[in-house]
């Protein structure tokens, strides 16, 4: 990372020798412009966006540790890397599940591996992790310590990759994310007999979520052998066996299960994101309850239709969800639009959070990283102490 960024920054003072004062606008330099993906709204809005963040940025006149949108580090959205991107994420993730965990196994014996303290924490700490005003924050930290162990941990060069949503929208199980080959993140579940897994609050037809082509083990593409050993400890499929610990972190080995499903899949067109950044107003609050659904409209949001295009065990677990390896790739979109969100009024925007929480309001993860200051995760740009410098292309 470090002589990357060095060579971009040495390169931007270069240009500004050579040309004077004048500074081309930061263009994000896709891969996709128009190939394979045409730029969808939200994307062409993130793009509009830059010029204004930018200038706040400028004002804020090195307060951000550094970080630039220059040098900052890209997460790409998973179908814009190459097949071998794509191959070193997918050894990087199976490395980390490889390794021992740190928490304690004689106290969570359903802990197989690293990457079982990350699903750990999200169990331990839901309640935490979710509460109003941690969500946007606390998620936007665990990411990013999980792009850090895949990194330092196991030698992974790249970034977290996101998933547009819009992209996958008509035909999820066919996208080069879940088509099951080997440079994908595995396929859909067997097909299962099930009702479908019934909501809370919603009505019909949204008071269920109809079973689709999957819902049993997912048997291709690299995660096809995965071990999935802590949970259940929300409710999920009707027939995941029940942990053998009251408390859900007992070993309760079991398949990885996936419900691919194009009904939630549905709700997550592009319009669905555009609409939720465009006319959730300027209170952080409306914005997140928009993107996390309100049953009085009957409306799914974009948090809760992604995550149950996955569905199954443990992604249809509140508590376990982050057991299957494509729950980064969501909250990472999650945090992309958080991100454009502030971004339409920065000086408004990044000094926001739900609930409004105290100055030494902090976010503690336990295994998984160090305990942060609330207030110090909300800008990707320089945040947690300068060590959040990334932004999503
Ligand atoms: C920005 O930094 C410069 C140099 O450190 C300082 O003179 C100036 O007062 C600062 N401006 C603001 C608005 O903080
Ligand atoms: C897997 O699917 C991707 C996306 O469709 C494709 O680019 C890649 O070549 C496929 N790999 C194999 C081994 O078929
Ligand atoms: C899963 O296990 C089977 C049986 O041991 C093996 O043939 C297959 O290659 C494994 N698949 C992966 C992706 O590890
Ligand atoms: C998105 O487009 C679909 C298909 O045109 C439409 O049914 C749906 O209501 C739209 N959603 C929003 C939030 O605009
Ligand atoms: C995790 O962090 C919280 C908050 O600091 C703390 O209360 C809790 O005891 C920690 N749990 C473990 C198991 O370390
Ligand atoms: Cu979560």
């Amino acid at each position: 990372m470090v002589p990357a960024c060095l060579a971009l920054l040495f390169s931007s003072v270069l240009i500004g020798v050579g040309a004077g004062p004048v500074k081309t606008p930061f263009s994000l330099n896709r891969r996709s412009d128009g190939f394979p993906y045409p730029l969808d709204d939200t994307d062409k809005l993130e793009e509009a966006s830059l010029a204004k963040f930018e200038a706040y940025l400028a004002k804020k006149n090195g307060t951000s540790h550094g970080c630039t949108l220059e040098n900052a580090v890209r997460r790409q959205e998973w179908h814009d890397l190459s097949v071998a991107q794509r191959e070193e994420y997918i050894r990087a993730v199976l490395c980390l599940q490889s390794l021992p965990p740190k928490a304690d196994k004689k106290k969570y014996p359903g802990l197989n591996n690293r990457y079982d303290d990350f699903v750990l924490t999200h169990e331990t700490q839901a309640f935490h992790l979710h509460s109003t005003p941690h969500l946007f924050p606390a998620h936007r930290l665990y990411i990013w310590a999980y792009e850090k162990a895949l990194r330092e941990e196991c030698g992974y060069t790249g970034y977290q990759p996101y998933w547009n949503w819009g992209r996958t929208a008509s035909d999820p199980a066919n996208s080069p994310l879940f088509n099951g080959n080997m440079s994908s993140m595995s396929g859909n579940g067997k097909k299962a007999d099930y009702p479908g897994v019934k909501t809370t609050g919603f009505q019909k037809p949204y008071d269920v979520i109809p079973p689709d082509q999957g819902g049993g083990c997912v048997t291709s593409g690299p995660f096809a052998n995965m071990t999935i050993s802590l949970g259940p400890i929300g409710g999920v499929l009707s027939d995941v066996p029940p942990n053998p610990q009251a408390d859900g972190f007992g070993a309760n080995p079991r398949c990885l299960r996936r419900d691919v499903n194009k009904f939630s899949s549905a709700q997550t067109h592009d319009n669905y994101t555009y609409s939720l950044i465009t006319t959730s107003g300027g209170d952080i609050n409306k914005f997140q309850q928009d993107m996390l659904g309100i049953p009085a409209q009957n409306n799914w949001g974009v948090h809760m239709a992604g995550h149950y295009t996955i569905g199954g065990d443990p992604g249809g677990d509140f508590f376990s969800s982050p057991g299957d390896p494509v729950f980064w790739f969501h909250h990472g979109m999650v945090d992309r639009i958080w991100w454009i969100w502030q971004m339409q009024d920065p000086e408004n925007r990044m000094n926001q959070l739900p609930e409004n929480p105290a100055k030494d309001d902090f976010v503690d993860l336990n295994w998984t990283a160090e305990r942060a200051d609330t207030w110090d995760l909300v800008d990707s740009i320089g945040g947690h102490k300068g060590a959040f410098c990334y932004i999503y292309v």
